[in-house]
């Protein structure tokens, strides 16, 4: 077995462009395939689940991977992701709502290598923000129109800082996006506007349309310019809050997936004050740091009884749709 070292990271180099590929983070057979196997089994007892009780008429057990699961998917409606995010929807959410809190997505945002290089950016004290998915991406023309700007279709160009509560801003709140195979033009990898991260936050306006659901930054404030940027299997992108991304389609025959896992120095607000955080690392208190993934579906369990309690609706970002340029 290969013993990966934890790799440099160029900071001057994130500082000025707002982003970084960092490679050789994960050793793809001891870190990622057993997600790969954690979520394989997932998809098979929810088919079992799901044929079982006639929300689909399939398990669709004969098919490679990315068609299987859009097979599922195009049956259960966007709706049928939620069991394999990390995350919650914000609004809606019930006591049977689901989430997936396995192990083995918890051991990576404990990862020591990527806690490694993620101290390198933000020093030894790190807290995981709760804004964390998982994206498994199918080829886009297997999808209904539906899927855009879901967690599994193509996503608009925004800030992360954008999409977050305003308490934010004076974070160093830094993402993490990783993917689980190696991340092509072809297949959607990510896209990002090179040194946008020094002009502010841009203003985000909400989807008019069908295909244009979710808040977005206006082509006229993006410009033009943009780059793509592949990330091969074990490595990942690291972003600046300001940067501007978006994802490309997925053009290509297999999955696109990735996670997304953002960090920021203990203390500071997440943006998401509704869902736990926690201490991934303290050097200065190692015993602060959770190390129990039980521990850590309690912490989100309590959440989806606090969230299923409540009746009135949860802002969760500033943005109203009265900006002037979200008018044209
Ligand atoms: O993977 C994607 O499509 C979008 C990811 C993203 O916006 C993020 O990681 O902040
Ligand atoms: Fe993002």
């Amino acid at each position: 077995m290969t013993v990966l070292t934890t790799p440099n990271v160029d900071l001057a180099r994130f500082r000025e462009q707002g982003y970084l590929v960092v490679e050789g983070i994960f050793d793809p057979v001891a870190d990622l395939d057993p997600v790969v196997a954690e979520y394989s089994a997932l998809l098979d007892s929810l088919t079992d689940e799901w044929v079982a009780n006639g929300t689909i008429k399939r398990d669709y057990r004969e098919l490679p991977f990315a068609e299987r699961l859009a097979g599922v998917l195009n049956e259960s409606g966007p709706s049928g992701f939620q069991p394999f995010d990390i995350s919650f929807p914000f609004n809606g959410v019930t006591e049977a709502t689901r989430i997936h809190l396995g192990s083995q997505v918890f051991g990576l945002l404990r990862n020591e290598r990527l806690l490694n290089v993620v101290e390198q950016f933000i020093g030894p004290e790190i807290l995981s923000n709760p804004i964390q998915h998982v994206r498994i991406k199918p080829p886009s023309r297997l999808l209904a129109k539906e899927f855009r700007n879901t967690l599994v279709g193509q996503t608009d160009w925004h800030q992360d800082q954008g999409v977050a509560l305003p308490e934010v801003d004076e974070t160093e709140m830094l993402t993490c996006w990783m993917p689980v195979f190696d991340a092509t033009e072809e297949n959607g990898c990510l896209c990002v506007v090179p040194g946008s991260h020094t002009n502010g936050l841009a203003t985000h306006c909400p989807g008019k349309t069908d295909a244009r659901k979710a808040l977005h930054i206006p082509d006229e404030i993006r410009g033009d310019y943009y780059l793509p940027v592949p990330v091969p299997r074990g490595g990942a992108l690291f972003l600046h809050r300001q940067t501007m991304h978006a994802s490309l389609d997925n053009k290509s025959q297999g999955v696109r997936w990735s996670f997304d896992l953002r960090y920021q120095p203990v203390g500071q607000p997440t943006g998401r004050p509704w869902f736990p955080d926690f201490v991934a690392r303290s050097r200065s208190n190692p015993a602060s740091e959770l190390r129990d993934p039980q521990v850590w579906a309690q912490m989100w369990h309590k959440t989806r009884t606090y969230l299923a309690g409540i009746t009135e609706t949860i802002k969760t970002n500033r943005w109203t749709g009265n900006e002037p340029v979200c008018a044209a």
